[in-house]
């Protein structure tokens, strides 16, 4: 290796980092490579990546920040893989007396995006640039193609898209998974739902096997070709082909692992973000939501246990017509699917419109194509949809889906109707089933619930005979004050 200065510097050695590395040099970049040294372990992290994986490729090592910080070519690109939360901050506070102006932090961890806001702004008024971005794909992603958004300071774009482009996952048409998503903390917040969107999907996937597994006379052999299947069609999905392939799965013993596994969900966190930022913007994403809390509920294992004895409860027609019950479960699958990709992208675009972000929907969806976990071929059928000359208001409103919805809807209808009966748990299938009816309901029962606010708490209502925006207060008991509540709403 000659000494020219690194083309950029990567820090923090775990299971992406080292990765991202590896994949950057093989796009014949140069890295540097930083890791703190962590005491107790007999070789460091550094050399045992440099002498391991990376030995004999266009990598130098470093234990010093401020070598490695001075190993880099101006403006210096660093790239930090580190624990989301404090570690980016301890690292920013070491690396800013060692940076000159121009130079760019890349954060490519799972950072909250109002983290990045403000590491984007303290950054800039240091005279740096600093690039908020999402990195999907997990290990494999890291290694061979990652999906990348990225988002902060806008300056820094032209000088970090070559490479990020070189490293992210391409589209069977030769299109990175990797576009400018916006200003300030966007990319993370893009980063965000998309993992909110995963957490949906899986539930979803995770109850349609719950279906067929329970209503349906066949193994895990015939439940993976089914999976495998639909992975040919409009289904077809890195999540649905992987779930054939854990289907087919056997231990050691050659039992199949996933009975083995216990049913008690874990979860990071994004998930939750994603549900409590929504919230924040006023928004619904009940799908998500719902795969959120029955991760939670999942892990309450021994209280399910207790409770399953205390109330008895079975199916009640053992077996089912296999092709129907099938295609039902296929329909409730794809259209709870397309509930959930619409709420999600409602979420972006409130957000993008609240913070003046101007986000590219379908840009969005063309990144979310390749590399990531959710990577789909429907996404670019969301993508055509927001790219249409005629936006639709909502994705669920463009006319590709329409006809989809309607021929979605029988067997979507079918299959919630004999989990209820067979009392099976589809959250998630109902959640986004209730969601499409309030949805395409002029009315809805909200009148009784500003009515009983008005009542008890003088919060006003809109009527039906006046204009929106004007508020009344009834004086519901005859002895209620005119005084009103303020009207906003949070
Ligand atoms: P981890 O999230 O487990 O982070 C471990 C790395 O952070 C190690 O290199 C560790 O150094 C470093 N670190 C910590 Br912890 N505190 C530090 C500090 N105060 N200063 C400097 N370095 C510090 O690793 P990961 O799973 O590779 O994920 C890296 C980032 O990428 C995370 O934000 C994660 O959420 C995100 N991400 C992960 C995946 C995935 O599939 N794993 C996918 C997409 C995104 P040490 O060796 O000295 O402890």
């Amino acid at each position: 290796m000659d000494n020219k200065k690194s083309d950029i510097g990567l820090i923090g050695l775990a299971v992406m980092g080292e990765n991202l590395a590896l994949n950057m040099e093989s796009k014949n970049w140069q890295v540097s490579v930083y890791n703190r040294t962590v005491i107790g372990v007999e070789e460091g992290v550094v050399d045992r990546f440099v002498n391991g994986r990376a030995k004999g490729k266009n990598v130098q090592g470093f234990t010093e920040i401020k070598d490695f910080v001075e190993s880099l070519a101006a403006p210096r690109k660093i790239m930090m893989m580190v624990r989301a939360g404090s570690a980016v901050d301890e690292l920013m506070d070491q690396l800013f007396p060692l940076l000159s102006a121009g130079d760019i932090l890349i954060d490519g961890g799972n950072s909250n995006y109002e983290d990045t806001n403000r590491r984007v702004e303290l950054s800039e008024s240091k005279g740096f640039l600093f690039v908020g971005s999402g990195v999907s794909g997990g290990e494999e992603g890291a290694l061979n193609g990652a999906s990348i958004m990225p988002g902060g300071s806008a300056n820094a774009w032209s000088q970090v898209k070559p490479i990020l482009q070189s490293i992210a996952a391409k589209t069977s048409d030769g299109t990175p998974c990797c576009e400018w998503v916006g200003p300030a903390g966007s990319g993370h917040f893009v980063k965000m739902i998309h993992n909110g969107i995963e957490y949906g999907d899986m539930q979803l996937i995770a109850e349609a096997y719950w279906m067929m597994k329970n209503l349906l006379s066949v193994d895990h052999e015939e439940i993976a070709s089914i999976f495998a299947g639909w992975n040919e069609g409009k289904l077809r999905s890195y999540l649905i082909e992987i779930t054939a392939n854990i289907l087919k799965h056997k231990d050691k013993s050659g039992d199949y692992l996933v009975d083995k596994i216990l049913d008690a969900a874990g979860q990071k966190g994004t998930g939750k973000w994603s549900v409590i930022n929504a919230m924040e913007l006023g928004m619904p994403l009940g799908l998500i939501a719902t795969a959120v809390f029955e991760r939670s509920l999942s892990s309450q294992k021994a209280l399910r246990e207790t409770a399953s004895h205390s109330y008895k409860h079975g199916h009640l027609q053992a077996v089912y017509n296999k092709p129907e019950l099938v295609k039902d479960v296929h329909s409730a699958l794809y259209a709870s699917k397309l509930v959930s990709y619409a709420q999600g992208f409602a979420v972006l675009q409130k957000a993008s419109d609240a913070f003046g972000w101007n986000l590219n929907l379908s840009s969005i969806a063309r990144m979310w194509r390749g590399g990531c976990i959710i990577r789909s071929v429907f996404l670019n059928d969301i993508a055509a949809a927001f790219e249409a000359k005629e936006k639709p208001e909502h994705l669920l409103l463009a006319p590709y889906f329409k006809e989809e919805m309607r021929q979605l809807l029988p067997g979507w209808k079918n299959l919630v109707a004999a989990a209820v009966r067979e009392e099976l748990p589809v959250p998630a299938f109902s959640s986004a089933l209730n969601y499409f009816y309030s949805l395409v309901s002029e009315k809805l029962p909200a009148n009784m619930v500003q009515a009983q606010r008005d009542y008890f708490g003088a919060h006003t209502f809109e009527r039906t005979d006046n204009l929106r925006g004007v508020f009344f207060h009834e004086n519901w008991t005859g002895h209620g004050g005119d005084t009103k509540s303020g009207t906003y709403n949070v």
